[in-house]
């Protein structure tokens, strides 16, 4: 009997292994644009357009390579996918259902415990291989350590690949971690080539017409809509990104700059995410520059570490911790998110910035969601849930297998450090160091404790010491218990008790 295959929205990839397992002779594929994934948050309204237009451009494409496509759009109105698999299944005789796991756990669980029964029809998922380190062998990895580390899966992982490796197993250039190289400041020195920007055609424009209609108040701004919306779209925006960005990649990996909101970052993991992109032939592609001398070993390595460590890394740790895992809030945070954090009203420089092109571009770059917007959900102690529904409903690239592990873990350190083993809290002077932000601020970066003084600086010692039974016996933060102790009580109680003023009135920061 002829079977359906559920492509969903960040699969759009032809390596699927549902695709390699179908015949398009006698199978049917199946998309659809619903109701529950559009809501279950409140996603930016450009990454409902990218996905959306993706999604009817990667139909458009199967249709073109033999297959028939049963794809519903959004003005179907259908509720969730499974309702469009069940429209689909009366159609067709189906004898089953062939499903690449998503790669959300809500999803995974509902395929396999309520998809079967309400479509009468037996539900085969099949393994991402997508993804260069199965769940599996993640596992495996992680079985008896009581700590996980990035740095050494990623070590495993280059010797897995090969990727910058010498025939002795050695890595290239001696060392793993060129990290100590990339914290530079940016000084202009370097033009900032910007990411490639594409014009949208008929399809993209009917899809900003229709979100517009559907969702005339959602946060984020749909036009100038830019992004690549097709496979080879994707590899342009990747070639323009190796031949212009890529050598700046390493040594300005934590800058931040008012001039630009995309620095020498890739601006690549929506296409990754979305199934338009490969990792493993972008790591390649990049391997290539080192080699071809077009782009040095910092810059390579750094970006080769982002997307064979640390993604593959957050992936694991997702699958390998879910559903225990999204519950976890360890330093106890209650506090409710800032409105600042979707109007991006406030006299933070560095916050209003990282808003304003979060809602611009549905894109802030890392540093900007870890050490200013996750920084101060930190200090705040805002509550993981909101914080976390905040992230995934506002970046183009937002899925939770990628997420959660990154704000529950790296961020909010709610898991008790098994990401990453200290806190990534710190202070106005962090930001100061790798940006040009703070001289045109309300506020004043090198004071504590004055009424104008950077709400970052006073936070962070009321965060140390409210966390002083967890984090005094840490080995990489006695030092700054012992700064805070070195200071005379009478600063240290006013710093405190402007930080408790800051609390008291989080909304007017
Ligand atoms: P580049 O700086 O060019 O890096 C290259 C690639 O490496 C990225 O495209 C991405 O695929 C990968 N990468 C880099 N850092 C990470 C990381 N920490 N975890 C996983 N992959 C990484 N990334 C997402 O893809 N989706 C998310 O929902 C997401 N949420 C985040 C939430 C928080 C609180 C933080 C601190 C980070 C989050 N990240 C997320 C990671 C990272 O910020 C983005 O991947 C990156 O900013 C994407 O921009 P880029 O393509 O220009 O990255
Ligand atoms: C994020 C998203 C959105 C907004 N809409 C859809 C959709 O309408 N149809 C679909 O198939 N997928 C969508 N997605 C992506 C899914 O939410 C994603 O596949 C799961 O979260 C698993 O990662
Ligand atoms: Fe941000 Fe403080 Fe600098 Fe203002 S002074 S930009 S709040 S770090």
């Amino acid at each position: 009997r002829p079977r359906l295959i559920l492509i969903l929205g960040d699969q759009l990839s032809t390596d699927l292994a549902s695709l390699a397992e179908g015949d398009p002779t006698r199978d049917r594929v199946v998309m659809a644009e619903v109701r529950e994934e559009a809501g279950y948050v409140p996603h930016h309204r450009k990454k409902l357009v990218f996905l959306f237009s993706a999604m009817r451009h990667f139909a458009a494409r199967l249709r073109r390579q033999g297959w028939t496509v049963d794809y519903y759009p959004l003005d179907r109105g259908l509720e969730d996918l499974c309702e469009a698999v069940l429209a689909s299944a009366r159609d067709l005789d189906a004898g089953e259902l062939l499903v690449t796991e998503p790669g959300e756990y809500r999803l995974r669980e509902a395929m396999k415990r309520r998809w079967p029964q309400r479509l009468s029809l037996a539900v085969r998922l099949l393994e991402d291989r997508r993804f260069l380190c199965t769940a599996e062998a993640f596992r495996g990895w992680a079985a008896g350590r009581k700590q996980l580390r990035m740095e050494f899966f990623y070590r495993e992982m280059r010797r897995h690949t090969g990727l910058l490796m010498e025939p002795d197993g050695e890595p290239v250039g001696g060392r793993w971690n060129f990290d100590a190289d990339n914290r530079k400041r940016y000084d202009g020195g370097r033009p900032l080539p910007g990411p490639l920007r594409f014009e949208p055609d008929a399809t993209t424009r009917r899809v900003i017409e229709q979100v517009a209609e559907t969702w005339p108040d959602r946060f984020g701004d749909l036009e100038p809509f830019w992004f690549a919306v097709t496979e080879s779209q994707a590899r342009d925006a990747l070639e323009h990104f190796l031949d212009h960005a890529l050598p700046g990649f390493g040594d300005y990996q934590d800058a931040m700059t008012r001039e630009d909101d995309f620095l020498f970052h890739g601006v690549l993991s929506q296409y990754l995410n979305a199934g338009l992109l490969n990792p493993l032939a972008v790591c390649e592609a990049a391997e290539q520059r080192y080699y071809q001398g077009r782009a040095p070993l910092n810059a390579v390595e750094g970006f080769i570490r982002q997307i064979l460590g640390w993604r593959e890394y957050v992936r694991g740790i997702y699958w390998l911790l879910m559903p225990d895992y999204k519950e976890e809030n360890r330093l106890h945070s209650h506090a409710d998110l800032p409105w600042f954090y979707w109007s991006g009203e406030t006299g933070m420089r560095c916050v209003a910035e990282a808003v304003r092109s979060t809602r611009e571009h549905a894109y802030a770059h890392h540093i900007q969601r870890l050490m200013v917007t996750g920084n101060l959900a930190l200090l705040l102690g805002v509550e993981v849930k909101q914080i976390h529904e905040w992230y995934l409903a506002v970046y183009a690239d937002a899925y939770e297998w990628v997420e959660l592990p990154n704000t529950l873990g790296m961020v909010m350190h709610a898991d008790g450090g098994y990401l990453g083993s200290k806190p990534y809290a710190a202070s106005g002077k962090y930001i100061q160091r790798m940006s040009d932000y703070c001289g045109d601020c309300r506020y004043k970066v090198s004071s504590a404790e004055e009424d104008n003084s950077c709400p970052f600086n006073s936070l962070y010692w009321h965060f140390i010491q409210r966390h002083r039974g967890r984090f005094e016996k840490h080995p990489r933060m006695g030092m700054v218990y012992k700064a805070w102790e070195r200071m005379a009580p009478a600063k240290r109680r006013a710093i405190l008790q402007r930080a408790e003023a800051l609390l008291d009135d989080v909304e007017n920061l």
